[in-house]
């Protein structure tokens, strides 16, 4: 679908020294990752989080929940960045500050070329310990036992990603919040906007006075829960396309 940019957000984009994006899985799904909660090859739609993306379903079964992430390391290796990374990547070079937030465990925006990742819910290629959190080189870890050991305290590694009641790592949050209430336009890609807290940032960021550009193929919650609070948001732009088409238009 071709989606043309209103003139007005070209002129904002134009003028903008600090764009900061928050980024989901819909900007890989474009590089063949799945999404979570795509109808039909979301995730969640196919496995249940509880038995796979929470501290209880590590403990209850390791096994299965260390292969699963290792399924998804080795899709996350083969896939490429696609034309929605490349083009944030190539806004640093027209905009003074370009800070991302990725929700993504893929590693995708720092291969495409973006030097400034803040990633809220951890990294598919860490991993570190269950009992106290010990950062561990996967390499060194031996894969005699399954999941490995860690070599400090004898406990299970597991991905060092963010599961469901985890807190987000917490200075990475606070630079996340700092680039959301400092930035001049937040750019939304990707994302349903319903995990909690990264889904709240948009709301800060316009709070705050930024103009945010949502882009996504379907509606999200963000504009509906703003007409909710009341207020005209007329700072909020809804693209509807895909990340790999809108992004580079915006660059361009
Ligand atoms: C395209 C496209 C294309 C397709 N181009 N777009 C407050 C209220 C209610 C609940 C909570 C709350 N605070 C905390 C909670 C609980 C929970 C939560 O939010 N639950 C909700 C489901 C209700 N949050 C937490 O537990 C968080 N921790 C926390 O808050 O700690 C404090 C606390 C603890 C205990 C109690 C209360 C507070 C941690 C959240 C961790 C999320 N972890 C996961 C797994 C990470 C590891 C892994 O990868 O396995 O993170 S879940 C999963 O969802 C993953 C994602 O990062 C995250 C968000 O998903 P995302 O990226 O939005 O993907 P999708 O699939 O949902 O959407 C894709 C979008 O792309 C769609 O809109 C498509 O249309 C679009 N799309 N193709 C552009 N080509």
């Amino acid at each position: 679908m071709e989606q043309s940019i209103p003139h007005e957000l070209c002129q904002v984009l134009r003028q903008a020294r600090r764009i900061t994006v928050l980024t989901g899985a819909g900007i890989s799904a474009e590089s063949g990752i799945p999404t979570f909660r795509d109808a039909t090859s979301g995730l969640w739609t196919r496995f249940n989080p509880e038995e796979l993306a929470t501290r209880e379903a590590f403990e209850r079964n390791p096994r299965r929940v260390w292969e699963w992430y290792t399924e998804r390391r080795q899709q996350a290796a083969t896939a490429q960045p696609n034309a929605g990374h490349r083009a944030l990547a190539a806004m640093e070079h027209y905009v003074e500050e370009v800070i991302i937030i990725t929700q993504n465990v893929d590693g995708l925006h720092q291969r495409a070329g973006s030097s400034r990742v803040l990633e809220l819910h951890g990294n598919l290629f860490r991993t570190k310990c269950f009992a106290q959190d010990h950062p561990t080189d996967p390499d060194i870890a031996s894969e005699e036992e399954i999941p490995p050991r860690c070599p400090r305290c004898g406990s299970y590694l597991r991905p060092d990603v963010v599961w469901f009641g985890e807190l987000l790592p917490e200075r990475t949050y606070y630079q996340a919040l700092q680039a959301v209430l400092s930035c001049d336009v937040l750019l939304v890609v990707g994302t349903s906007g319903i995990v909690e807290p990264a889904a709240s940032l948009p709301h800060t960021a316009l709070r705050a006075g930024a103009t945010v550009v949502v882009i996504n193929p379907e509606a999200t919650p963000l504009l509906q829960e703003e007409s909710n609070y009341g207020l005209k948001p007329s700072r909020l732009y809804d693209l509807r396309g895909k990340a790999g088409e809108i992004l580079p238009a915006l660059v361009s």
